[in-house]
């Protein structure tokens, strides 16, 4: 075993750890795989230290990461007393204070370590650990392991694996190097499930999901002499198949999958006039750029922001910001 990168500075996250009486560990808002197996992950390694270790989210874990150990750990809602006593927080894979979901008063009178893999992070933390090399927050954590000599075991492995397979979009970006591979290669040896891994995340999607698909699809619509596809959602549509935005989670790979399509849009109405935005960029593009100008985050080849307004006023916006990315 051997650190994707051995120039990050861990100390100051030891030492926060070896001074914290009780921590709280924290994914961001509307969870993916990388925050929650990032946050299982460090919880399993503090854990094993013998710290008292909580995890408490805004949001409920995302279908596909339920069969991780321990997923059914983390609470979410309201932020229990228990867990406000912790003096430590560790917030992982979240770019900036908003993505945490949680009143800025709740960080008072507590120490902040922000651990993140986002260009866009804003170093919100009291300790900030952020590296836009790392293809996910979880192969962060690998590294953390290491540094803090807490070896992987099944659970962990398994957390960081659904983090980095998620995060690459199964090992297909241009963000998974040849380390990134032999790090798999441990948390395999540690006991990740690959197959296991595959169903859950992959093969365990709700029929009514291949409903809102259809409606999603019909949707596409290809601009820009082919180089972009954009792919919307209504709120109403999520409604009439009783799902939620998390079981539109991928639509968006069909998009990015067209021939000749440098940029891929999906755009999903969380509620009323609120659109959540998720940009996929092939090299050379840099969607980071377009989502940041929209008041979001995110990295060059994956992004996202929030706007508001009619459907035709949300594309309009989009499409002003694009326009610099597509002819530099
Ligand atoms: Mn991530």
């Amino acid at each position: 075993m051997s650190s994707l990168y051995a120039d990050v500075l861990w100390q100051p996250v030891l030492d926060a750890v070896q001074e914290a009486k009780q921590i709280h560990i924290i994914a961001h808002v509307n969870p993916d795989a990388d925050t929650i197996g990032s946050q299982l992950a460090v919880y399993h390694a503090l854990k094993s230290m013998g710290k008292c270790v909580f995890m408490h989210n805004r949001d409920v874990a995302p279908y596909i990461c339920r069969y991780l150990p321990a997923v059914h750990e983390i609470s979410h809602g309201e932020i229990p007393n228990e867990i406000a006593s912790s003096d430590l927080v560790i917030a992982v894979d979240a770019g900036s204070m908003g993505r945490l979901g949680v009143d800025l008063a709740y960080f008072e009178d507590k120490k902040l370590l922000n651990i993140d893999h986002h260009a866009s992070n804003t170093l919100y933390g009291d300790i900030n650990v952020v590296d836009a090399r790392y293809c996910a927050t979880g192969a962060m954590i690998y590294d953390l392991l290491q540094y803090l000599h807490v070896p992987l075991n099944p659970a962990s492995a398994a957390a960081i694996y659904a983090a980095v397979l998620t995060d690459t979009a199964s090992f297909r970006l241009a963000s998974v190097s040849a380390d990134v591979h032999r790090m798999t290669a441990d948390l395999i040896d540690a006991g990740a499930d690959v197959a296991l891994a595959a169903q859950s995340i992959y093969q365990s999607h709700k029929p009514a999901r291949f409903e809102l698909l259809k409606y999603a699809l019909d949707s596409l619509e290809i601009r820009h002499d082919g180089r972009t596809a954009w792919i919307s959602v209504a709120h109403d549509l999520y409604e009439k198949t009783d799902l939620c935005g998390e079981d539109s989670e991928g639509f968006i790979d069909y998009a990015r999958s067209i021939e000749g399509v440098d940029v891929a849009i999906f755009i999903r109405e969380e509620k009323s006039q609120e659109w959540k935005i998720s940009f996929r960029a092939k090299a050379p593009c840099d969607v980071g750029v377009v989502a940041e100008k929209l008041g979001g985050g995110g990295h060059q080849y994956a992004a996202g922001c929030t706007l508001f307004g009619s459907l035709d006023k949300v594309q309009e916006d989009i499409n002003d910001a694009l326009v610099d990315i597509l002819n530099p």
